[in-house]
């Protein structure tokens, strides 16, 4: 896709993902109307409607474009472009109106057998912040360009890590959270993976780590981390669309890999 086409696929993406925060503001204190529920997990009806209103959006300027979101997908599932949707991230905040959630939409474009990420946009309503990228440019914050940070000593670093949704990821993450915990300043658990991310981006937090999380929860954070100058290190794990991953500013990864396995 040229560069001018990815332009008008970042606008697309900003204007829907807008669009959703404008919903969310409204609703943050409203009661919420939850779908299903897990112990680690909710499900709302505003998530379904956001996606609706996210795929209406991009799917009338780019027909040819499909969906795959956490609220379901939509389209041919193997095109040669796909979007990537989280239109709530950070559902549990927002439902406990927790002022921590985010808009996350991504363009992967097909490369052989596998999608990469090629546009990225996170928006968090709440504190009006945009961040967006494209690969190959700079990543930018409310049009400001951003950058990861310098740190490279850990006991001076922020580390956000998440425990994703099954007790399978909580047993297997809290070994690595006591070890680590004693060898960094402080740690950030958000509930947005996504914001995560774009906080790593802007040298707010040094690295986030999570196993057991969803494509759509870190497509777009990953690329803007790529494009602030960070590492997105990820692997899929045996099931389709969850990862686990490391992203950082592209110095810690060798020492936060010499803690523990995740
Ligand atoms: C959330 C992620 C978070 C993770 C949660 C959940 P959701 O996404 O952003 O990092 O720890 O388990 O997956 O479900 O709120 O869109």
């Amino acid at each position: 896709m040229k560069l001018s086409e990815q332009k008008k696929a970042l606008k697309a993406s900003v204007e829907a993902a807008q669009a959703v925060g404008k919903l969310m503001r409204q609703n943050l204190r409203a009661q919420k109307k939850i779908d299903s529920q897990s112990q680690h997990d909710i499900k709302l009806q505003l998530d379904v409607r956001s996606q609706k209103l996210i795929e209406k959006q991009l799917t009338t300027k780019f027909p040819e474009i499909s969906v795959l979101g956490e609220e379901g997908d939509s389209g041919d599932n193997q095109s040669n472009y796909r979007w990537v949707v989280d239109p709530i991230d950070g559902t549990v905040n927002f439902t406990y109106t927790i002022p921590h959630a985010c808009v996350s939409i991504a363009l992967q474009e097909k490369k052989g057998t596998r999608y990469e990420t090629t546009v990225g946009v996170v928006y968090d309503p709440f504190c009006d912040e945009l961040w967006t990228a494209i690969r190959g440019q700079p990543a930018f914050l409310n049009g400001k360009k951003i950058e990861v940070s310098k740190r490279k000593n850990l006991d001076q670093c922020i580390v956000s890590i998440g425990f994703a949704k099954s007790k399978e990821t909580m047993e297997k993450t809290l070994p690595y959270f006591n070890k680590m915990l004693p060898q960094i300043r402080k740690v950030r658990m958000m509930g947005a993976a996504a914001l995560a991310l774009t906080y790593v981006a802007s040298g707010r937090f040094d690295a986030y780590i999570e196993s057991g999380i969803q494509l759509w929860d870190i497509a777009a954070g990953g690329l803007i981390v790529e494009c602030a100058g960070g590492e997105f290190w990820n692997q899929e794990l045996d099931v389709p669309n969850k990862f686990k991953i490391l992203a950082n500013n592209g110095l810690l990864r060798g020492q936060l890999e010499k803690i523990g396995k995740l």
